[in-house]
């Protein structure tokens, strides 16, 4: 399981202040913290206006890299920010993210091809997420063969289905769980990512149904996500549902993440 730290996040208040205040001591902490907790790679949303975006997003890059090796997931829908933040990265970096939408597919397609990139690609179009996992699928057809024609190798993408609030549709998880399932049975060599929270929008004690909809999802074959590393009940729900599904030889990430203090007492 691959993690993406989603602690960077300029749509968080605490950040936002942080980006505007350019105070990169709570920044660092951050990357430190989600870097030391095994992120493989750390999720950067400046969350600015278009216009800031590239300076605000070049500022973030570099602040992080300044203490920490971990990759970067440049987290931005604007090819603007996106390139002049692949201009200053140290290590290549995933981008978060294309989707079957025209623009972006022009826009950041080629970036990501130009660079070598892993590249998360959402499965919706427009603004609106398909209803029905044939609808998904759709988009998701369309952007392969688009990342296909790029010369974007299928094992640099990562397919995220996307998950809406149960609380307005019952079914939501089981859509994404059998979007999940489809995916890989039409293109095995991809990966699957997702931003788990969506999934409990609106709902209280959120954190129980996040943990429920991880395990399912690593059955459907989830394999990387986009989660605050530091939640020790989610990484403990995590690390426990891939030993039951037998990806942990010998028990072995296990019984190192609770000797780590990941979670436990
Ligand atoms: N898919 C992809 N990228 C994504 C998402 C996705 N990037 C953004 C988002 N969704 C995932 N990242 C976050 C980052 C922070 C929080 C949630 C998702 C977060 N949420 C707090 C909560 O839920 O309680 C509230 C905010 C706060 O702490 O201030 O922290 O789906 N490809």
């Amino acid at each position: 399981m691959q993690i993406i730290g989603e602690k960077i996040n300029g749509t968080r208040k605490r950040v936002a202040q942080a980006i505007k205040e350019r105070d990169a001591a709570f920044i660092q902490n951050l990357a430190i913290k989600q870097a030391e907790a095994g992120s493989a790679w750390l999720d950067a949303n400046a969350g600015t206006h278009p216009d800031s975006e590239p300076e605000d997003l070049i500022w973030l890059v570099e602040t992080i890299q300044a203490v920490t090796d971990v990759p970067l997931c440049l987290d931005s829908a604007n090819p603007q920010a996106l390139a002049a933040a692949i201009a200053v990265v140290n290590k290549t970096p995933m981008i978060n993210s294309i989707s079957g939408e025209p623009q972006r597919l022009e826009g950041i397609l080629p970036l990501v091809a130009e660079h070598g990139c892993p590249v998360i690609a959402l499965a919706m179009d427009d603004k609106s997420i398909p209803e029905t996992v044939e609808k998904r699928m759709e988009v998701v057809r369309k952007i392969m063969a688009a990342t296909r024609a790029a010369g974007v190798p299928d094992d640099h993408v990562y397919l995220d289905p996307l998950a809406m609030t149960l609380a307005t549709n019952i079914n939501s998880a089981l859509i994404t769980l059998d979007t999940m399932r489809s995916i890989l049975q039409e293109f095995p060599a991809v990966h699957l990512t997702m931003g788990l929270s969506n999934i409990s929008f609106g709902l209280p004690a959120r954190s129980y149904i996040n943990r429920a909809f991880l395990t399912l999802a690593l059955q459907a074959g989830l394999d990387s996500a986009i989660i605050d590393p530091l939640d020790r009940e989610l990484r403990a729900a995590l690390v426990a549902a891939e030993l039951v599904l037998g990806r942990d030889n010998y028990c072995l990430n296990y019984t190192r993440a609770y000797r780590a203090g990941l979670f436990g007492k």
